[in-house]
């Protein structure tokens, strides 16, 4: 589950003491009791704001403290009461007090607030405690205590923009320079299986990101488990589309750029509709992370041509030297804003997407491994979806299923148990030989 924490100290004002004074008049030698009550302390109030997305402020300021009340004065005045210390946090937030463990607050609603520590009440002063018999208390009350307590911030990331693109273009490595996020990025296809979220700080705002597998075609089908990704970014309000424009892979960016989009709509007509930034990543291999070279760069802009012509905005970009991540992050924040001043009518219908993969258990992810005295067997439930999503024609979706064999860590399993070099693995109903050395899936 992808939640976003943080540790926080929070203090009410401590109450106003009450004041010990007596009337002083002319010719008066002892004037009747006029101390007055002190103010309350301000309270410490949580409220839920729909502009906040993170909790990324809290990582920077820990301790909140509300104004004390003032003490009271003479001639019966009262002490001003401590001003309340509203913190504002993001809609969804759970506020728990640390010591007990228990959740305070669920703030669900733009606008719920929430007491969390209350201040303490003003003292009352003498003036309050004179009676008949005791005509000159020389006594008040001292203001309530201050409340101070720990409470942890808990609150479920919601992804707001999404990265798409081919496997191996560059999805984590933008996530990883974008955020503090650091996801595994690799030279091989499926480096990403799980979604990754960063939180991108930007100006004085933040918005999280999510990175995803990259998807292949057939998606749409489910081919390599496209509709488990693809379902990651139904929720997300706007899109980057990462392209290797240098075409390493001997693809044309092109062809991928179309693919890509067809797999989007097919999926869903909706992920068309979202606002897409395009952006031309490891363009430095192309040799052109200057502004003078681009205009010369031939293949950026023969890309960038023919994406515009299809109406998408094209960011030249290099993740791997941060040439021009700056600029794409910027516009995928303008974006969202817009988007999310003029909501298309579908988000209506939509409740926001989280991550937590709550109707899931932990063995649903685990590869399990056995041996029946003659046959290796692995087995595993995510695992069994996979195979049967997986088009064994198509070396995309091969490789996909092989990868995530082995990011499982199965294989060391299996050594353990005593596998040898050509011995029979059983995956459902197909059967393959385990060879020590790393496996060429592509073949
Ligand atoms: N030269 C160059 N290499 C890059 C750039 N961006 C990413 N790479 C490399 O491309 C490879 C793939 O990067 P990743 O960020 O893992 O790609 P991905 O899209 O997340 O890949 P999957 O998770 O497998 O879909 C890695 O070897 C990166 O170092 C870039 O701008 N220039
Ligand atoms: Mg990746």
């Amino acid at each position: 589950m992808f939640v976003d924490r943080a540790k926080i100290t929070i203090k009410s004002g401590k109450g106003g003491n009450g004041a010990v004074t007596f009337r002083r008049e002319p010719f008066v030698p002892e004037g009747g009791p006029d101390g007055g009550d002190g103010g309350k302390g301000g309270d410490v109030v949580f409220t839920a704001d729909e502009n906040l997305r993170t909790l990324m402020d809290f990582r920077y300021k820990r301790k909140y403290e509300a104004e004390s009340g003032q003490n009271g004065m003479k001639k019966k005045r009262f002490g001003k009461n401590g001003e309340d210390l509203v913190i504002k946090v993001p809609v969804g937030t759970m506020v728990i007090d640390e010591a007990s463990g228990k959740i305070m607050a669920d703030m669900t609603e733009h606008g719920q607030s929430f007491v969390a520590a209350k201040g303490g009440r003003g003292g009352r002063g003498n003036a309050r405690f004179a009676t008949p018999t005791r005509q000159a208390p020389n006594f008040a009350e001292a203001g309530g205590f201050a409340k101070e307590r720990q409470v942890i911030l808990e609150m479920k990331l919601i992804a707001d923009v999404g990265l798409v693109g081919f496997p191996n273009v560059g999805k984590s490595s933008l996530l990883s320079v974008a955020t503090s996020a650091r996801p595994k990025i690799a030279n091989y296809h499926f480096t990403t299986i799980d979604p990754n979220l960063g939180v991108v700080s930007i100006y004085d705002n933040s918005f999280v990101m999510a990175d995803i597998a990259g998807i292949i075609e057939g998606a749409h089908e489910g081919a390599g488990l496209g509709h488990y990704f693809l379902k990651h970014i139904e929720r997300t309000k706007v899109l980057i589309h990462i392209v290797d424009v240098s075409g390493s892979e001997g693809r044309d960016p092109k062809e991928d750029f179309d693919k890509i989009n067809s797999e989007l709509e097919q999926y869903s007509r909706k992920l068309m509709k979202k606002p897409q930034i395009v952006a031309a990543n490891k363009i430095d291999i192309l040799g052109c992370t200057d502004p003078e070279d681009l205009e010369i760069c031939d293949e950026y802009i023969e890309f960038k041509e023919y994406a515009e012509s299809k109406g998408y905005k094209v960011m030249p970009m290099s993740a791997a030297s941060g040439f021009g991540v700056k600029e794409v992050i910027e516009e995928a924040y303008r974006q969202l804003l817009e988007v999310e001043a003029n909501p298309p009518e579908e988000y209506n219908e939509l409740e926001y997407f989280d991550f937590a993969i709550d109707d899931v258990d932990e063995d649903y992810r685990k590869v399990f491994a056995e041996y029946d005295g003659e046959n290796y067997i692995i087995t595993g439930r995510q695992l069994e979806k996979i195979f049967n999503s997986t088009n064994f024609n198509d070396a995309g979706s091969r490789r996909y299923l092989f990868k995530y064999i082995e990011n499982s860590g199965v294989y060391d399993e299996l050594r353990e148990m005593g596998i040898e070099e050509g011995d029979t693995i059983k995956l459902f109903d197909m059967e393959f030989e385990y060879y020590d050395e790393e496996y060429d899936y592509d073949i």
